[in-house]
Parts: structure tokens; sequence; C-alpha cells
């Protein structure tokens, strides 16, 4: 099936194919043949409902950059052979390959602050270089990804109509979130606000979705699904949620999990590189705030599917989801606990004081 789709981009049939990577959403492999390296990935059709919406993103992208920042290194996927589309599409679902970057690197945990800080200012750089980019052009592929408000509503529903066995099992971190919900009020005020803007966000900013060359600089940022317009704390945000810790969303020894201030002013410091200028003081304001909204918000997402019978994130063993949430929940206290420290490392290096 995979040499069908290879064969649509002129790739021969006997190129080795690997799975690669650890998402949970698509189908990744690194495909090699005699001269050329690639990554091909399958898109979840049940999670990105109009893949189309992806490749016309990223053409808009690209095409922008060419004309206003030629010099910014950006990956686009290739073409079929026969009708030039960025996508593949088959009975079997939709493929799109993409050049390998020659001699990059990546990471599946942030291992040092010297790697958060490039991450951080590559996402940055990300945003800053769109940052005249017609935002509202933008489709949106994935419906309220990063709404607060819909998550806590789907949160809601589910301790209305999920697995009552599993809401009985759960009930002290269905209270804990509820307990929390000032997070979600938070929200509504940021999007009610003139003083957010709505910028090219890419929405899924852990370490993996960067390459690094091996001297340990970043060159690009990757993964380009959920690009869309959104609000700076959900990039900042997923990054706290993913590199303050050294440990994982997966850790079931929650006694592991911790916050790594080291790793917070890193993220601080190469984020607010590129963009300490284009943050109004608010939002510099807000900044351990994307954290606490982005942890709890996954929170919520992993309960949810819990309570869901896991039909969003799948499991691997019983209760699954319910570890990851739990897992969120300890990260999300530890990050409250800190909140005044962190908040003083970024009035202490923020350009625009608040
Ligand atoms: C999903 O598939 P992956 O790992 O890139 C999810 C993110 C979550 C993450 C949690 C489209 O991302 O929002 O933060 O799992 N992406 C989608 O591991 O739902
Ligand atoms: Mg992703």
């Amino acid at each position: 099936m995979l040499e069908e789709v290879l064969s649509s981009y002129g790739i021969n049939t006997t190129a080795k194919i690997q799975p690669h990577g650890s998402g949970l959403i698509h189908n990744t492999w690194k495909v090699t043949d005699q001269s050329n390296e690639y990554i091909l990935q399958r898109i979840n059709h049940n999670v990105f409902k109009q893949p189309e919406y992806i490749a016309r993103n990223i053409e808009a992208i690209a095409s922008w950059l060419e004309k206003n920042q030629p010099e910014y290194f950006f990956v686009t996927p290739l073409e079929t052979e026969n009708n030039g589309s960025l996508l593949h599409i088959t009975g079997e679902g939709y493929f799109r390959l993409l050049p390998f970057v020659k001699d990059s690197l990546t990471y599946d945990t942030a291992q040092s602050p010297q790697q958060a800080f490039e991450a951080a200012r590559q996402f940055g750089l990300f945003t800053c270089v769109l940052r005249d980019f017609p935002v509202e052009n933008l489709k949106i592929t994935l419906p309220n990804f990063h709404n607060l408000n819909y998550r806590y509503i789907q949160f809601e529903n589910s301790i209305q109509h999920g697995n009552p066995v599993r809401m009985k099992e759960s009930e002290k971190d269905i209270e804990y979130l509820l307990s929390r919900n000032y997070i979600v009020s938070t929200y509504k005020q940021i999007v009610s606000s003139k003083e957010f803007k709505m910028r090219v966000t890419h929405h899924d900013t852990k370490i993996s979705n960067v390459l690094f060359d091996k001297h340990g600089q970043g060159i690009c940022v990757i993964d380009l699904d959920t690009v869309m317009p959104g609000y700076f704390i959900s990039d900042v945000g997923d990054m706290m949620r993913t590199y303050l810790s050294p440990v994982s969303e997966e850790e079931k020894d929650f006694e592991k999990i911790q916050i790594r201030e080291d790793f917070f002013e890193a993220i601080a410091r190469g984020y607010l590189k590129e963009m300490g200028e284009e943050l109004s003081p608010t939002e510099t304001g807000h900044f351990v705030y994307s954290g606490i909204f982005m942890i709890y918000m996954q929170a919520l997402r992993f309960l949810t599917d819990h309570l869901n019978n896991d039909i969003y994130y799948g499991s691997l063993y019983e209760g699954h989801n319910h570890v990851r949430a739990k897992n969120q929940i300890v990260l999300l206290e530890k990050l409250l606990g800190k909140e005044n420290e962190l908040t003083k490392i970024v009035s202490r290096i923020s350009p625009n004081r608040h």
C-alpha cells in the first residue's frame, strides 16, 4: 500500500520504509531510496476532517514567505508526479511526503536548557517572520483546537454522559478540574481583549517538532498541520507543558514530575528573543499563564477521553488516559506552586515589562 503511494511521487518500490517518531495522531514513516531520504505521513482523517486545508495553508505560507521572507527556511511537502498536489489521496487515506532535511536531528525530550532555548527561539521566529501574513486567510484545520471554553464544555458533557464506572473512579480528578475552572474565565477574558493578537500560531510546539543541526542549533520547525490563527499562549504554553518537566505525560511515577526553572528561563529567553518586541505588555504579563492554560487543557482533554472510552487518543493499557490526565494534574499543581517565581523571571528578562 505504501509502495503505491511512493510510486505516485516517482519513488522506487524498493525504497526502505521504517516507522518513525512518536506522534499520537498521524502515522509516520522514514523512507530511504538510493539517493534520498523522505518523511511519509498518513494524515489522521478522523481528526483532520479536511486534510486539503492543511495543504492549502502550507502553500499559502510558502508562497508568502518566498515573496516576503525568502531567507527563512521552510520545508514544504513534495508534489505528486501526475497532478502536482501536496496530498496524495487514496482509498487508504491522505498521504504527504516531505524531504528529510539532511543531517537534521530531532529529540523526544528537552535535554538541556540550551535545547529548550533553541526550540523556543524557532517557534518565536516562525510567528515573528509571519507577523505581516494575513492570518485570517488561514483555513481552520481543526475547529476549536485550543479553545479552552469548548474543551471545558466537552469535559462537562463527558461527566454527564461518559462511562459511569470510569466516572466513579475519577471522581477526585473530576472535582479537581472543576475547582480550577477560573483558568477558563481568564481564557474568556483573553479572547475578548484587544490586547491579545491573533497570530500565525503553530499549536504543537513539542521539542520533536524542531529540527536541530549537529551543533545543537535549531534549523526550523516542522509538523505544520495545526498552523492556524491563534494566541501566543498556545505555543509558549505547550513548550512549558512539554519541556519543563524531565518526564512526559506518559510517566506513571508522578514523583518524577518537576518544574525546572532553568528550562523555563530558557523558553522565555528563546521565545522573547524573537517575539519580545511583538507581544503587548498584557500578553507578556500572561507568559506564565500560558503554561497553566495548556496543561489544564491537556488534563481536561485526557480525562474527557478517558470518560469517553478513549475514542480520541486511544489507549495502550487500561486507564492509560486517566494516568495521562493525573500526570498533567500533578504538573499543573507544581506549576501553580511556582507561579510567582516564574513571573519574576519573565519580568527580569522581558524587554517590555508589564
Ligand atoms: C496530539 O499527535 P501529537 O502527539 O502530535 C494532539 C496534541 C496533544 C498531544 C498530546 C491534533 O499531538 O494536541 O497535545 O497529542 N494533537 C491533536 O500528546 O489532537
Ligand atoms: Mg502534531
